[in-house]
């Protein structure tokens, strides 16, 4: 089963996991999610995570003592590999085909920094141990207060690939950025349903037809404008 160890300093940001098909997941046994506070691992009486970056500079740096605490009283299993997320601005573009990777993973560990982030050396220590595999990641070109959100992300695209979560299985197979070309992911193509006209706008009458040949090659080039005009509005 695949187990998801979230660590933050606020775990009341994971609640919607309780909703919906990761809800659900849960609730059948198919994942097994724990929270963890970051701040249970702090060992002052007013349980700091932070402290000022050396070399001076604005904003705190998250301590790398708690980190370690957490990770290690998480990854009390010697014969099992860890991949332990740590999410970041600074990390690897996150994409459809990490999804499918992390799906694979038994155990994922997933570092919430706040603030400035994480003193590098946690990543950089877990790096060296031979049942880690370590990931900085981020969710896009933008910064986000803390990971928690990123988290919450890469959790929903893994947790539907894996088998028994989504009912039909089928439906993940065409999806957008599940096919890729040269030039990289392709969109599906639109979809329509009932009524045929709604606000003066018709659905496409080749989807009415029935014949099932023409409506496979309307969505591949429906797809496939789709496609070319995203990637159009979207280059550098
Ligand atoms: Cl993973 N963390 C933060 N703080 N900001 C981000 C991000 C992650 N991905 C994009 N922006």
């Amino acid at each position: 089963m695949n187990k998801f160890d979230l660590i933050s300093i606020f775990p009341e940001y994971f609640e919607p996991l309780e909703l919906s098909l990761i809800g659900k997941a849960k609730k059948s046994g198919l994942v097994d999610i724990s929270v963890h506070n970051l701040r249970d691992q702090a060992d002052d009486n007013h349980h700091t995570v932070d402290d000022t970056p050396y070399g001076g500079g604005a904003g705190m740096v998250m301590l790398p003592e708690p980190w370690g605490a957490a990770i290690d009283a998480i990854a009390s299993n010697v014969d099992q590999i860890y991949d332990l997320i740590v999410l970041t601005p600074a990390g690897e573009k996150f994409s459809q085909s990490m999804a499918e990777e992390l799906a694979l993973c038994d155990n994922l560990i997933f570092a919430c920094g706040r603030y400035e982030g994480i003193d590098i050396r946690v990543t950089d220590f877990y790096r060296t141990q031979k049942n880690f595999r370590v990931r900085e990641i981020s969710i896009g070109d933008y910064v986000l207060n803390g990971g928690e959100v990123a988290t919450l992300v890469i959790m929903e695209a893994i947790i539907r690939l894996i088998p028994g979560v989504i009912g039909n299985p089928a439906s993940l197979e065409e999806e957008s950025h599940s096919l890729r070309d040269e030039n990289g992911s392709l969109v599906e193509y639109p979809s329509y349903t009932k009524p045929a006209n709604w606000r003066g706008l018709e659905v496409p009458p080749v989807l009415l037809s029935g014949n099932h040949g023409e409506i496979a090659r309307w969505r591949a080039e429906a797809a496939s404008a789709r496609t070319a005009e995203l990637r159009n509005r979207t280059r550098e």
